[in-house]
């Protein structure tokens, strides 16, 4: 497909409520969707960098100025046949990977709307509806976190994820795991420990978590092996896996038993399909995390998470989780089984709300 024009909007959107996790709480949630045009047609993505530096070093800032100066330049006016083609072009750019990732997901928005197939067929997904969960961080006070979850419960997640930082850890999750004995019930450190203060959440082995993600540090692996050997529950990496070779690595090191895909933090679908297919080939399960991502990222994690390797339920949410006004027109909704629906239309599956963008957007930049 020929690029015939790429434009950029940087919106900053008001979650619903309070986000607050080991690395800071926000308000509301910046992105940059990438808008490109071929064939007469136009397509979408997201990319996920936030405007702290948080959970990764990329921001909106940086994401805005590589797209700008590097990954807008190496597809303008030119033929890209597909997202491979892309990764080939932009390989000697080192990092950026969110920045990636949303030029990639407009490029599969493209192709599907080109072939008429929906992305989930593209990346070879079959599933119709996929397993979601919600995650829910921090509150204030162990009670009011047990209300907060009561309150997902009733909208029909059956599976929860708890943030926690060090003093809000064992406490937290024991006053859950006492109000719920049978959820399906996970914890999100976001790297708020080493090895030496996470020997603190070894009582966690007793609540029958699915899941412990990314304790330690978001670059490394070989303290997370370490740590994996003295934890029953299953370690799972979220910040430390960046590309299909630091998902091989952890695999082979016995850093991690379960794999957090984002597309965004890999680079993007393809990259998170490779680190899939990897992973089904090996036996782990992987599951489909989540960045707060407005209509056009969820449509895209829900396409992937149709793939079969995908066998832990998402932090894929309702749009009610996070915004009062998402800027796509459909509006994901949960099932009474606690799954959401993959979109069937050509491409995402989505289309964009130009009003609710406008009110959003605090940039914009047309090539
Ligand atoms: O660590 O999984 C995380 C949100 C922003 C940044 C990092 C994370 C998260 C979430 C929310 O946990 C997942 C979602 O519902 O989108
Ligand atoms: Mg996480």
């Amino acid at each position: 497909m020929k690029i015939e024009g790429v434009t950029l909007h940087h919106l900053r959107m008001e979650l619903q409520s309070p986000f607050e996790t080991s690395f800071g709480c926000i308000q509301s949630r910046d992105c940059i969707l990438v808008e490109i045009k071929a064939e007469g047609l136009t397509g979408w993505g997201e990319c996920v960098a936030d405007f702290y530096p948080g959970y990764s070093h990329e921001i909106s800032g940086t994401a805005w100025y590589i797209l700008e100066n590097f990954l807008i330049p190496a597809i303008l006016g030119q033929k890209v046949k597909d997202a491979h083609d892309f990764q080939e072009r932009v390989g000697h750019i080192r990092g950026h990977l969110m920045a990636k990732a949303g030029i990639e997901m407009a490029l599969w928005d493209l192709q599907g709307k080109i072939k008429a197939k929906p992305v989930r067929e593209l990346l070879g997904g079959s599933r119709r509806r996929v397993a979601v969960g919600v995650s829910v961080g921090l509150q204030e006070s162990p009670s009011a976190l047990t209300h907060t979850v009561e309150r997902y419960l009733t909208k029909g997640y059956s599976r929860v994820k708890i943030k926690i930082k060090p003093g809000r850890d064992v406490g937290d999750a024991r006053v859950v795991r006492r109000a719920f004995p049978n959820l399906r019930l996970q914890v999100d450190a976001n790297s708020a420990y080493t090895l030496e203060t996470a020997a603190a959440l070894l009582p966690l082995d007793e609540l029958g978590l699915l899941l412990i993600e990314q304790p330690l540090a978001e670059d490394d692996l070989w303290d997370h092996s370490k740590l994996q050997k003295i934890f029953k529950t299953p370690l799972c990496l979220d910040e430390s896996i960046t590309s299909p070779r630091h998902a091989r690595q952890a695999l082979e090191m016995n850093a991690r038993q379960i794999i957090n895909i984002k597309p965004g933090r890999v680079g993007g679908l393809s990259q998170g399909v490779k680190i899939h297919d990897f992973c089904h080939a090996k036996n782990v399960p992987v599951w489909c995390g989540g960045m707060l991502e407005t209509g056009v990222g969820r449509a895209a994690n829900l396409a992937i998470a149709s793939l079969p390797n995908f066998t832990l339920p998402g932090d894929i949410s309702a749009t009610d989780r996070y915004y009062t006004q998402d800027i796509t027109h459909e509006e994901f909704t949960l099932n009474a089984d606690s799954t959401i629906d993959v979109p069937t239309s050509p491409g995402l599956g989505i289309s964009i709300n130009l009003e609710a963008l406008q009110r959003a957007r605090l940039d914009v930049s047309r090539h």
